[in-house]
């Protein structure tokens, strides 16, 4: 199936020339695979329709938001029918109340949420909160991890900051970096070691629980176990950054799923239904030290504006009261692996297949894919050949190898066996 993206690069070119690099948000130019962005049309379901009249299955489902299929009715009903009554008034309705108290019967161990406009709100605030709780001010993150564009994470950061070579971004002071400890990805040794040499300084740990921001890394056995004994045996905060996994691995996120308590939680993405929404939740005592209860700052102008939340509140609503549906995504992303795994192996290239849930990425590298270290060894040539073969064949895939795929229930099994009849030819072709 030969695509052809005239229109798109045509109005890349023009995207060009009034927004920076020609699109609002980086891993989106195509820099890490090469080749002229996709403009979309619309979507609807499983499927991308872009500029050109290409019709594409999508595994990234928007990173993450649209896991119930894009444009999906509830969802946009609830949004039309709260538009006709304002958007946003600055002022606090009901419906704050509503999406909250739902948020929280869903996500276990958490009294209290606060909605934002972004996940990267959410991290931001939440490493604040940690600081202020506990008067301490370093935090540890993990190489390849990613929580945002707020200065004290592009330290080391995955998804776009690392395609673009610099996964510690100009313009973050000196003075913020020094409050950022790195470790790798299931290291716990690296994480003792660090508490050893700062022990009343660490605010708190915030990480993926399951990564998803250099491919798809579960937690091996034990280490979110061990983080959690070390942030107790130290007095720092547990901060899961469940941005991608809150609502997506299970209605109680990773949380429930891996069976860890964490002390402060964040969300975005699942939590908003497509439109901008973040939230940030933890336990009374945390929580009673945010404005305006405590000295804590956090504010925003659109925060919980009722048509965000109504998008969101229909969301959960569809998730909370569809039992199946997270045995159904995870069943449809094994699928696709197994499938992966029998063409693989009918060539000689090293790959490895990581997968949790309906999350999964696929490397071309014959070394386990465990941590940052591990996932840039993966053969970059292979993928750009493997997401623009993909693409040829109408399967659109994140445009890195530094991201999860994101599976929606829209997907059918037939869409999957379409992705694999395209994957066989891609890998004919490698
Ligand atoms: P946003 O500010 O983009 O809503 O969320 C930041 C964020 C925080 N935490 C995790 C675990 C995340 O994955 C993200 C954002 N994810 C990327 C995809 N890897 C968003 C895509 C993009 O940057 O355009």
């Amino acid at each position: 199936m030969i695509m052809q993206y005239q229109r798109s690069s045509t109005l890349f070119k023009e995207a060009q020339g009034v927004i920076p690099g020609g699109v609002n948000s980086p891993v989106r130019a195509f820099k890490s695979v090469g080749g002229t962005p996709i403009f979309v049309e619309y979507a609807e379901g499983a499927y991308l329709f872009d500029v050109d009249g290409n019709k594409l299955i999508d595994y990234i489902s928007s990173w993450g938001p649209m896991i119930l299929g894009h444009a999906y009715p509830p969802v946009i009903d609830a949004i039309m029918k709260r538009a006709k009554h304002g958007t946003s008034f600055g002022m606090p309705t009901a419906l704050e109340t509503e999406i909250a108290s739902l948020a929280l019967d869903m996500v276990p161990n958490m009294d209290k949420i606060r909605f934002v406009n972004s996940g990267t709100e959410a991290c931001m605030s939440a490493v604040r909160l940690a600081r202020g709780v506990t008067k301490k001010e370093k935090i540890i993150k993990f190489a390849g991890c990613y929580h945002g564009h707020s200065d004290a994470f592009l330290i080391q950061a995955g998804s776009g900051a690392v395609t673009f070579g610099s996964p510690s971004s100009p313009g973050v002071t000196k003075g913020t970096a020094q409050d950022t400890l790195l470790a790798p990805y299931n290291n716990l040794a690296a994480v003792r070691a660090l508490f050893s040499e700062y022990p009343e300084e660490i605010a708190a740990i915030i990480i993926e629980p399951v990564a998803g921001n250099m491919g798809c890394i579960p937690p091996q056995e034990g280490f979110l176990q061990g983080l959690r004994s070390l942030c107790d045996e130290f007095d720092a905060l547990f901060i899961f950054d469940e941005v991608m996994t809150g609502f997506r691995l299970a209605p109680g996120g990773a949380q429930e799923l891996l069976g860890i308590k964490a002390d402060i939680v964040t969300f975005g993405k699942v939590i908003g239904g497509g439109l901008p929404v973040g939230a940030f939740a933890a336990n009374n005592h945390i929580m009673s030290h945010l404005a305006p209860d405590g000295p804590v700052y956090q504010a925003g102008t659109l925060s919980g504006n009722p048509l965000a939340m109504a998008a969101g509140l229909a969301m959960l609503q569809s998730i909370n009261q569809d039992a199946d549906l997270f045995d159904r995504l995870a069943e449809k992303t094994k699928y696709l692996h197994e499938g992966f795994e029998k063409i693989l192996a009918t060539k000689a290239i090293p790959y490895q297949i990581n997968r949790m849930g309906s999350m999964i990425s696929l490397h071309f590298t014959d070394q386990p894919v465990v941590d940052f270290a591990s996932s840039v060894k993966g053969n970059n040539d292979y993928f750009k050949k493997y997401f623009h073969g993909m693409l040829q064949e109408g399967i659109y895939l994140p445009p890195s190898a530094f991201e999860s795929y994101f599976l929606n229930d829209a997907l059918s099994f037939s869409d999957i066996d379409k992705t694999l009849e395209g994957f066989k030819k891609v890998v004919k072709a490698l």
